[in-house]
C-alpha cells in the first residue's frame, strides 16, 4: 500500500475502545510534556506521541505470558498493556504509588513481564535470550521488542537478529521507525534499508503504513500466528512520526517538515473528522488524566527504599 493511500484511510477499524487508549496515550504524554517544563519529572522523558497507535494496535496480540521489552520511548507501551497511567505518572514525577517506587522514572519499568531500558538495542538481547528460553522449554509464549530505526546503528542489534533467524526464536520486533533519531534523519544515518537488512538473516517482515489499529490487526495476525506456531521471528516495520521533539525542546526538523508530521497525525485526521463521538471521548479521557494528575502530584515522595 502506498504512503498517500495510507493516509486516506478514513480509521475504518477504530472502535471506542482503541480510540480510547490512543487519545489516554496522548494525554498522559502532554500531561508529561507540561510537568517537564515545571521541572517535576523526575530525570528526563521521551513521549510517544504520533506513536500511540501501534501499541494500542499490537495489544491484541501480546497475552499475559508474553514478554514485552520497551525502550526508552516507552510509555504508550506500558500504558497500552496495563491501563496504569496513575502508577506510570507516579514512577515518572518519583510519587507514592510509582509502578517501580520511583527508581526507575520514565525509561526504566519493570512489571511482571514487562521491562524497558534506556540503553538502546540491550531489550533486542535481553529479548532474544528470553525467546531462546521459551523455545528451549517448549512454550507457546512470545517476546515483543520495541525498538526504533536509529537503534540499527548498534552491532547487537545484529547479533541478535542472527540468533533469532538462526535458533527460529518466537519474537516479533517492533520497529517504530519515526524517520529520525535524536537529530539525524534516517538518510543520514543509514545505508540500505531495514527490510533489507531483516532479510539478509532469513528474517520473515512487514512494513506497516496505516494509522488504524483495525487495519493494521488484520495485516499481521497471519504473521503473528506463525510466530507462536512455527516458532519463527518477525519484524514488523512501522512508517510513523514522531509529533513531538525526541526529548524537550531538542527538535531540529524544520517547519515544513513539522508541518508534513501534524498533517500526518492520526489524531488532527480524526479530530478533523471524528465529531461528537471523538470530541466526548476526549474530554472524558482528559477530565481522568486532570484528576490524576492532582491526586499523583499530592502525594509525596515515593519510598524507593521499600521496592
Ligand atoms: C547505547 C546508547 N547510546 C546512545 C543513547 C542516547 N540515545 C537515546 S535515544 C537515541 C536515538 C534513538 O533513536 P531511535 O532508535 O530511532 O528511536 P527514537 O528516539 O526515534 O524513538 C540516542 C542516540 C542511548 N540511550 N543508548
Amino acid at each position: 500500500m502506498s504512503k498517500a493511500m495510507a493516509e486516506t484511510l478514513p480509521f475504518a477499524g477504530l472502535s471506542d475502545e482503541d480510540l480510547e487508549a490512543m487519545l489516554m496515550i496522548r494525554e498522559f504524554e502532554m500531561t508529561v510534556l507540561e510537568l517537564f517544563s515545571e521541572g517535576l519529572i523526575k530525570g528526563t522523558a521521551h513521549t510517544c506521541i504520533g506513536q500511540e497507535y501501534i501499541p494500542v494496535a499490537l495489544n491484541a496480540f501480546i497475552g499475559e505470558e508474553d514478554y514485552v521489552i520497551s525502550n526508552h520511548r516507552g510509555h504508550g507501551h506500558y500504558l497500552a498493556r496495563y491501563n496504569d497511567a496513575e502508577g506510570l505518572l507516579a514512577e515518572v514525577t518519583g510519587r507514592r504509588g510509582a509502578v517501580c517506587g520511583g527508581i526507575g522514572g520514565s525509561q526504566h519499568i519493570r512489571r511482571g513481564r514487562f521491562l524497558s531500558t534506556g540503553i538502546q538495542a540491550e531489550g533486542i538481547a535481553v529479548g532474544a535470550g528470553i525467546a531462546w528460553s521459551y523455545k528451549y522449554r517448549k512454550q507457546e509464549q512470545a517476546v515483543f521488542v520495541y525498538i526504533g530505526e536509529g537503534t540499527f546503528g548498534r552491532g547487537c542489534v545484529y547479533e541478535s537478529l542472527n540468533f533469532a533467524g538462526l535458533w527460529g526464536l518466537p519474537m516479533v520486533i517492533v520497529v517504530e521507525n519515526n524517520g529520525i533519531a535524536l537529530s539525524t534523519p534516517q538518510s543520514g544515518g543509514m545505508s540500505g534499508s531495514i527490510e533489507g537488512r531483516v532479510h539478509g538473516f532469513g528474517i520473515d517482515y512487514l512494513r506497516l503504513e496505516s494509522r488504524d489499529p483495525g487495519v493494521i490487526r488484520l495485516q499481521v495476525q497471519e504473521r503473528m500466528a506463525r510466530v507462536r506456531q512455527e516458532h519463527k521471528p518477525l519484524v514488523l516495520e512501522f512508517i510513523t512520526d514522531r509529533v513531538a521533539s525526541h526529548s524537550k525542546s531538542d527538535d531540529t526538523r524544520s517547519e515544513e517538515e513539522l508541518r508534513a508530521v501534524q498533517q500526518r497525525y492520526w489524531y488532527n485526521r480524526m479530530k478533523a473528522s471524528g465529531g461528537n463521538r471523538f470530541m466526548e471521548l476526549e474530554q472524558t479521557v482528559r477530565n481522568r488524566m486532570q484528576v490524576l494528575r492532582q491526586d499523583v502530584m499530592g502525594r509525596e515522595e515515593a519510598e524507593w527504599r521499600n521496592v
